[in-house]
């Protein structure tokens, strides 16, 4: 597959090892998961299918951010303690994922059940002359990685201004250079805090991310993920702290990272408030299939609005969808599938992947006599090129696999099912019929 990479600021082959290697920046615990999250987790998740489905064995690291400023912060605000509030959300988190759809990683690892290998590569750092203390704090100095900046490519009026906006503390007193982050941070009165060579206190950001990848998945990771507001600083620092430990680079082969998901004309976030969770939507009782169909309708290297218009077309085109898979024959579905591969391997377009599945499901009403139920391109015809079934491996996750019992890509009785099993497949998308609405 080709996916666009920040630090090249081009679209490349992803010539990974038979196991791909993906190391995925997860939540900070505070609050539940908006369609931000979401649409930035579902870039991953097609990733993985696209990639077992090319026959790549795939193993996916997420963090989990589960102590933080932030995360301190609200707990202290709403009277709970930290950890009893980082254990909900994260639980949440994982219902919304699992309702998404969104494959699990391999790997789910929490900052607090990984500050051993992150004291061990603090201290790694500290080994090779590349932190400094300001007071009892340990900084890293972005002057021992020679290559900082290479993935995010910005000025450094630039890099200033974020860092202060993004976690960094680009004024303090007593740093070589106001750009060094923070690798150790030792214990303020009532901050949690750990034991270290160092004193007690708790790591900095981006070191956390460095430590898990390296430690769960070793060697050069095949894709750095997560949104667009983690290339600069985490990315850059994380994998300037992972190069310089290692003497060796790139950390990653890729850097992908997801646009931001707006809401109200400015990006959702947490801090800003201006949210629509996927728990509220699920209470709610949104067709989840549609939902992830109106995520799925974008790419991820350009950022949208969410409205609730979106869905409200998403469950038009699912119904569409079911009504389709549900019809006793259909077209060859040679020609869909790959379409569906061909376009998620560019870059992973699912947008277009999704125009290629109404093609089909346009032909199959369209041949059952069913006429259309409004939107929907009329365009007749099979769904894309005719090319006899393709032999590639399929996918082995949850949908099972792509290969057609007898060979053939299927047409005529076995076609809706095959269509059927390649959105479920491919797309991760479920077309069997509704549950009954919650209320
Ligand atoms: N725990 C850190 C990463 S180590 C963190 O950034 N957590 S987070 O909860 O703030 O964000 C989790 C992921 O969602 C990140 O990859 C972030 O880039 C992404 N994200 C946050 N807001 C949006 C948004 N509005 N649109 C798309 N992705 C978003
Ligand atoms: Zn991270």
């Amino acid at each position: 597959m080709r996916i666009f990479d920040t630090a090249t600021s081009s679209v490349r082959a992803l010539d990974s090892a038979p196991t791909a290697h993906l190391y995925v920046c997860g939540i900070t615990p505070y609050d539940a998961t908006h369609l931000g999250h979401a649409f930035t987790y579902l870039t991953y998740d097609l990733a993985q299918r696209v990639l077992r489905d090319s026959g790549h064995d795939v193993l996916y690291v997420q963090n989990v951010t589960d102590v933080d400023d932030p995360l301190l912060e609200r707990a202290d605000r709403d009277g709970l303690d930290w950890r009893d509030l980082a254990a909900r959300e994260i639980a949440l988190f994982r219902e919304d994922m699992t309702a998404l759809r969104m494959l699990a990683p391999d790997s789910y690892i929490g900052v607090v059940e990984a500050i051993p290998m992150i004291v061990d590569m603090v201290a790694e750092l500290v080994d090779r002359g590349a932190a400094y203390h300001v007071d009892d704090d340990l900084y890293f100095s972005v002057a021992a990685a020679p290559a900082f900046g290479d993935i995010s490519h910005l000025s450094r009026a630039e890099m200033l201004a974020i860092c202060a906006e993004r976690g960094g503390d680009p004024h303090r007193a007593g740093k070589k250079d106001p750009l060094d982050p923070l690798l150790w941070r030792a214990q303020r009165p009532g901050e949690p805090s750990w034991p270290s060579p160092f004193g007690p206190g708790r790591p900095g950001w981006h070191i956390e991310c460095s430590a898990i990848a390296r430690h769960h998945l070793g060697g050069v990771v095949d894709i750095q993920g997560g949104g667009t507001d983690l290339s600069f600083p985490h990315h850059e620092c994380s994998a300037a702290h992972a190069e310089v430990a290692a003497g060796a680079r790139p950390f990653a082969r890729s850097y992908v990272h997801t646009a931001m998901v707006s809401l109200d004309g400015h990006k959702m976030s947490k801090s800003r408030g201006n949210l629509e969770f996927v728990s509220r939507l699920r209470r709610a009782g949104t067709d989840l299939a549609a939902l992830r169909l109106a995520l799925l309708d974008h790419r991820h290297t350009a950022g949208w609005e969410w409205t609730a218009g979106l869905l409200a077309d998403a469950v038009t085109r699912v119904e569409r969808w079911r009504a389709a898979v549900a019809l006793p024959a259909g077209p060859d579905a040679a020609g869909v599938l790959a379409a569906v591969r061909e376009r998620l391997a560019d870059d992973l377009d699912a947008p277009g992947a999704l125009t290629a599945v109404d093609a089909w499901v346009d032909a199959a009403l369209a041949d059952a006599g069913g006429g259309s139920a409004g939107g929907g391109s009329a365009g007749g015809g099979s769904a894309g090129g005719g090319s006899a079934g393709s032999g590639s491996a399929g996918v082995g996750s949850s949908g099972g696999s792509l290969r057609g019992s007898g060979g053939a890509a299927g047409a005529g009785g076995e076609a809706p099912a095959l269509v059927a099993r390649l959105v479920d497949t491919l797309l991760g998308v479920d077309l069997e019929p509704v549950r009954p609405r919650g209320s």
